[in-house]
């Protein structure tokens, strides 16, 4: 998977985010990569230095002014389902609330459903395509939780699928377990057994290989606190990090709760209290705002943006994609979204969708151009790079660089070697 050759990028526009606030432009940079990470990255000026010493090259682009960014993180979807709710979309504008539609046995339930009655290739297949969609705005690496299974052999499947798209896709997958994600039919009027299945499926999804992390759906038409606990108690028992969707529809304390568990994120979080910011700034939790969830299913109540900002919680972005409440397979568009509707800065909402996002996966390789991070980068047509957050409805991601190697998304053959 890695390469072992080393490619020069010259006459960028660099992006590189490094330090805790500003762009960290430089305005006609060079980066060189080896062996799939960054091994230089400065001023045009200072290349001879940065390449002395070093063997010439392999390869050489000319980026001509381009802008040049860390690869885009996308961490937060649900990637792998059968079917889709595009009827529910309709119900939902003849009046019905995305809650009633859960309460009577639709909405995630009805997913479920789908997705078990679907093969391995059929989800894979479904997956890649919407993986490739995210890849071709300069995403390369992917969060993608489990949840439409919720029974150990399915759920076990879709983690399975998700990491198949991670070997056969140049993206990198990160797996969460998301079993308490609803109650599934046979389980009806019995939550708490439902969640002794679900921490029971764990140990075996972590010796498969399948799982980085464990997630909850904390909410009123979800999973109480008490019942979060469980879950949460039996990840850290096997040495596995948690997040958790939390205040998503009410206040249900979950932020704090997955505080104390030092949560990597808590996503979601329109109904976060006062006291939920506090315990996230103190347990270093990443808020992973989903304005596509906002949007889709026109919430009024903001995420406490302002509130997040003077506690330093740190704050990213991401798709949410799913087919229920955010269809959306365009983290540029939520870039847009996150400033227009949640009023965020367009570089807080870029750092949300790269080192922000990164830190949510507990990933601090990525998300930056500094040499020792990972060579993932994506280049861009544009001037600078708060025009990524202004534009929507059209894709300007010239190239994708995973690991060092570049994949066409239209400007490869542009690019001379
Ligand atoms: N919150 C969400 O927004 C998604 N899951 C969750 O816990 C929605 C999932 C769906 O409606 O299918
Ligand atoms: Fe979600």
């Amino acid at each position: 998977m890695t390469p072992a050759t080393t490619t020069l990028w010259r006459h960028a526009h660099l992006v590189t985010l490094d330090g805790d606030a500003g762009w960290g432009e430089v305005a006609d940079g060079a980066l060189l990569t080896e062996g799939g990470r960054i091994a230089w990255v400065g001023p045009e000026a200072a290349l001879a230095q940065g390449l002395a010493g070093r063997p010439a090259p392999e390869a050489e682009h000319d980026l001509q002014g381009a802008l040049m960014t860390p690869g885009l993180v996308d961490a937060h979807t649900h990637l792998v389902y059968g079917g889709d709710r595009a009827a529910e979309f309709e119900l939902r504008l003849q009046g019905a609330t995305y809650e009633q539609i859960a309460r009577a046995g639709g909405g995630i339930r009805s997913t479920v459903a789908a997705t078990r009655a679907a093969s391995d290739e059929a989800l894979f297949a479904a997956a890649a395509r919407r993986a490739r969609v995210l890849m071709a705005e300069g995403v390369t690496t992917l969060e993608v939780k489990s949840g439409y299974g919720l029974d150990a052999t399915h759920e076990a499947r879709c983690l399975a699928v998700a990491r198949r798209l991670g070997r056969e896709l140049p993206l990198t997958v990160r797996t969460t377990s998301l079993g308490a994600h609803a109650l599934p039919p046979e389980y009806v009027g019995r939550p708490d057994d439902f969640i002794d299945a679900v921490c029971s499926w764990l140990p075996a999804q972590q010796a498969a290989g399948l799982v980085d992390a464990v997630d909850v759906f904390c909410d009123s038409i979800g999973f109480t606190p008490a019942q979060t606990r469980r879950v949460f108690d039996a990840a850290q028992a096997l040495g596995l990090p948690v997040k958790l969707h939390a205040e998503q529809l009410s206040d249900q304390g979950g932020a704090a709760l997955a505080a104390q568990y030092r949560a990597l994120s808590c996503d979601h979080l329109e109904h976060l209290s006062d006291e939920g910011v506090a315990a996230m700034a103190a347990s270093g939790t990443v808020a992973m705002l989903l304005p596509g969830a906002y949007y889709f299913l026109r919430e009024t109540r903001l995420p406490p943006v302002a509130a997040l900002r003077a506690a330093g919680v740190p704050i990213a972005i991401a798709t949410d994609h799913n087919p229920g409440s955010s269809p959306a397979l365009s983290l540029l568009l939520m870039l847009s979204m996150a400033c227009t509707l949640f009023r965020l800065t367009p570089e807080e909402a870029f750092r949300g969708v790269t080192v922000q996002a990164a830190r949510a996966l507990g990933l601090p390789d990525r998300g930056r151009l500094a040499a020792g991070q990972r060579a993932d980068l994506a280049v861009w047509d544009a001037q600078h790079p708060r025009e990524l957050a202004y534009v929507f409805g059209h894709n300007p991601c010239r190239a994708v660089i995973h690991a060092g190697v570049a994949r066409a998304t239209g400007l490869t053959q542009g690019l001379r070697a």
